[in-house]
């Protein structure tokens, strides 16, 4: 067990400069004019920020590989070689209208974690392991936590792989083109045992900064489902057709979106229904549309619950269709996740060791913790950011609070690696 010394040690020797010096260095990576970042998964811009942090983590003497879903592993010798490893991490891809801290935040607080274990000297008994999960986001592949969920076995490779974006390009060739910007990246097997997961990250919500408190134990993650709803009709001309001869696909879809939202939205505001995506085609202003596109994206704490209104968007879809066709397919689903309480009792004695005040919260978000909670013990800390605003280029959180998430991160991971 490593002592209270060495423990402190690794906290102690955490560098807010140097911590804030490199995430304003990958912020700068697809940073859009109004502050904001655009590091779409499997892009260059997501190669270019693996292979800043490659670079930092070769520096360090930390072995860098990757695995045949484009996870990227940066790891610190234990001194048991076949110990399994503590693993920390988040996600390097970002929305389109993204912050410059949602994910980079995780992985560049965790890098730190094992930098400062080097200047503090510290052995651990388990390797200790930073990983940057691909295609968190979901934003240009669907689903989300793409390498997290291939990872722990809930999506297999070649389905993550066939994904398409909106330009028809699958992860795979997209995978491709950034691996070969890394000739020298070692591969390894996607398989691998983990002893356990810790993910820092920005709250994305307002309760931490409402409450004046610089760290969150967060307790667990709202289940989640996507769903992509097509409606077909038939293109028309806008000044001939009748409306009793149209099939026009856009009106279906904004009765369907109506039914769903009248059946979905509740007087607590608990359960999150967001259609963040609505395509129509052939999206001519004379032509009545032929066909209408948009995501599903729905939430909720209770697991019951979130089937019930899940299993609801289906045939309400169909009721509300009119003379359109629609088809509604579910893309991805997350059971709501229950952190393991050993991990988050190590987390908070690492905050009370720290000085550091703190609350138990859960987290509206989703993140790959959730889906490493089913492989491993896992736990989160979360950090104040402004606001709550996330998934906008407003996104901002104090250094001061960012260093404090991982300085104690770094005592959690020491005392977990032990
Ligand atoms: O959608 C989410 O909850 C995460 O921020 N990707
Ligand atoms: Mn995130
Ligand atoms: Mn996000």
């Amino acid at each position: 067990m490593a002592d209270g010394h060495t423990e402190q040690g690794a906290a102690a020797a955490v560098d807010e400069g140097r911590l804030w010096g490199r995430l304003m260095a990958l912020a700068a990576v697809g940073a859009r004019p109004d502050g904001g970042v655009d590091r779409p998964a499997l892009s260059m811009q997501d190669a270019q920020a693996r292979s800043l942090v490659a670079g930092w983590a070769r520096d360090l003497g930390f072995a860098v590989a990757t695995d045949p879903i484009g996870n990227l592993f940066v790891r610190r010798a234990g001194r048991d070689p076949d110990a399994a490893p503590v693993l920390t991490g988040s996600h390097l891809d970002t929305q389109p209208m993204g912050g410059r801290f949602d994910g980079a935040y995780g992985v560049i607080a965790g890098l730190e974690a094992l930098h400062a274990m080097n200047d503090a000297g510290i052995s651990t008994r388990r390797p200790v392991e930073l990983v940057a999960w691909t295609n968190e986001e979901g934003a240009r592949f669907q689903p989300g936590c793409m390498g997290s969920a291939v990872f722990t076995g809930a999506l297999a490779l070649e389905t993550a792989l066939a994904a398409v974006d909106r330009d028809g390009m699958t992860a795979r060739e997209a995978l491709a083109a950034v691996l070969a910007g890394e000739p020298e990246m070692a591969i390894r097997p996607a398989d691998a045992a983990v002893h356990a997961y810790v993910e820092a990250h920005i709250e994305q919500g307002p309760v931490l900064e409402e409450e004046g408190l610089p760290l969150g134990i967060v307790t667990g993650i709202q289940g989640c489902r996507w769903f992509a709803v097509e409606v077909t009709g038939e293109a028309a001309h806008a000044g001939t057709t009748p409306r009793a001869r149209r099939r026009d696909a856009f009106m279906a879809a904004h009765a369907i979106v109506a039914e769903l939202r009248r059946a979905l939205e509740d007087e607590a505001d608990v359960t999150r229904f967001t259609i963040g995506r609505f395509e129509v085609e052939p999206g001519s202003p004379n032509t009545v549309p032929a066909r209408v596109f948009f995501t599903i994206d729905l939430r909720h704490p209770d697991a019951a619950r979130l089937t019930d209104l899940g299993d609801r968007v289906a045939p309400l879809a169909g009721s509300a269709a009119g003379g359109c066709a629609v088809t509604v397919t579910q893309t991805s689903a997350s059971a709501p996740v229950v952190f393991a309480d050993p991990v988050l009792r190590v987390l908070r004695d690492a905050a009370v060791r720290c000085g550091v005040p703190f609350r138990d919260l859960p987290s509206g978000a989703g993140h790959d913790a959730g889906y490493l909670a089913a492989m491993a013990p896992t736990g989160m800390l979360f950090v104040p950011c402004a606001g709550g605003v996330s998934h906008h280029p407003a996104e901002s959180a104090a250094p001061a609070d960012l260093a404090t998430g991982a300085r104690v991160l770094a005592e959690g991971l020491v005392r977990l690696a032990e």
